[in-house]
């Protein structure tokens, strides 16, 4: 029986990638080498330093562990400069109107999010009180596909993993979900079909027994 959802932030609830895209290039271009929007598809869901380093390796760029510091630290001024706009509007379709249609239900909600960012993102979306339980960056420090941030979702939330429902955008997000024993939604386009055990555009169409019968 299905007792709680957890939902991943950036691709699920709102679009934040373009945000860590356009920072990231920033950083690339600043570096004398640029990338493209499909090799950042492979960043979704990973944590920044992990992200840093790919980033390097696809420029070809070895640096010392100071100096990545402080590139990851720039990155991430840009992108609190570029997320300050975020609001309301922000939100992806039917994202709320699926979190209190969740609740309503009586299935327990948790955000499992790599980002260091995400509380102070879902405040301005104003959806923060719509999860039970909150995982952000700082909390799980391991980068998906590690399952640490489901598995710790589960753990505040006091349900068995196997009665969880994942919604991920991500390669990495599905990996780690199915890592954790948990059931799977592939939210948007990007995802390899037959990855996860459902497959949805968004959250707009979707109610919580649809999605039950289906995984
Ligand atoms: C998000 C993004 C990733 C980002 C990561 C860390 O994860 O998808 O691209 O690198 O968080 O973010 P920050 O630099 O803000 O700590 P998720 O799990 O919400 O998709
Ligand atoms: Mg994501």
């Amino acid at each position: 029986q299905i007792k709680a959802f957890i939902f991943d932030l950036d691709g699920v609830i709102t679009d934040t990638a373009r945000y860590h895209f356009k920072a990231w290039r920033r950083m690339a271009n600043e570096l004398g080498f640029d990338f493209s929007e499909e090799k950042n598809e492979e960043l979704k869901g990973v944590g920044r330093l992990e992200s840093l380093n790919k980033i390097l390796q696809w420029g070809g760029i070895t640096l010392s562990e100071e100096e990545k510091i402080r590139l990851a630290e720039q990155k991430n001024q840009w992108y609190l400069q570029y997320i300050q706009e975020v609001s309301a509007n922000d939100l992806l379709p039917g994202a709320r109107e699926f979190l209190l249609a969740t609740r309503e239900a009586g299935i327990k909600t948790a955000l499992g999010s790599a980002s260091k960012n995400a509380i102070p993102i879902v405040e301005k979306l104003g959806v923060k009180h719509l999860f039970d339980v909150l995982i952000d960056g700082n909390k799980a420090t391991k980068s998906k596909p590690d399952p640490e941030v489901f598995l710790l979702g589960a753990s505040e939330l006091n349900v068995d993993p196997l009665s969880c429902i994942v919604f991920e955008d991500s390669l990495a997000g599905i990996q780690a979900a199915k890592g954790a024993g948990m059931y799977t939604v592939g939210i948007g386009y990007m995802l390899p079909k037959g990855i996860a055990d459902f497959q949805a555009g968004s959250l707009e169409f979707l109610t919580p027994s649809i999605v039950i019968s289906e995984v």
